[in-house]
């Protein structure tokens, strides 16, 4: 009698370690997009891996200020590259063909502006 309780109990876990496992590789359904932004020093490389951070799917992201590109993992699942550069519009910057929203810009710090005289 206890041997089948053991059993059973062994069976449950081994279910639901597999169901665990199946989960994971749902959740696996990660892609990397390179995005160009019109980001030009330190400080744009903190606000937009910050809106990076705040968007949903997104799960990692790292802007090279040199290249002005920006490296984003994301899950397919829960968003799109579209909503991507959207998310970057919307903090100012441009992201590929999608131009940076104008009132975003606007509030952007002086040395963050892409048409600033000081870099
Ligand atoms: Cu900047």
């Amino acid at each position: 009698m206890k041997t089948k309780v053991i059993v059973a109990i062994i069976a449950v876990m081994a279910f639901l370690a597999q169901t665990t496992m199946a989960q994971d590789k749902k959740a696996g359904n990660m892609a990397t997009i390179k995005i160009k932004t019109s980001s030009v020093c330190g400080m744009c490389k903190e606000t937009i891996e910050k809106a990076m951070a705040f968007e949903k799917g997104v799960k990692t992201s790292d802007l090279d200020t040199k290249t002005k590109i920006v490296t984003v993992t994301y899950n397919t699942e829960k968003t799109t590259p579209e909503k991507i550069k959207l998310a970057i519009s919307k903090a100012g910057y441009d992201a590929d063909e999608v131009k940076a929203d104008p009132k975003a810009y606007a509030k952007l710090s002086p040395c963050c502006k892409k048409d600033s005289k000081m870099h």
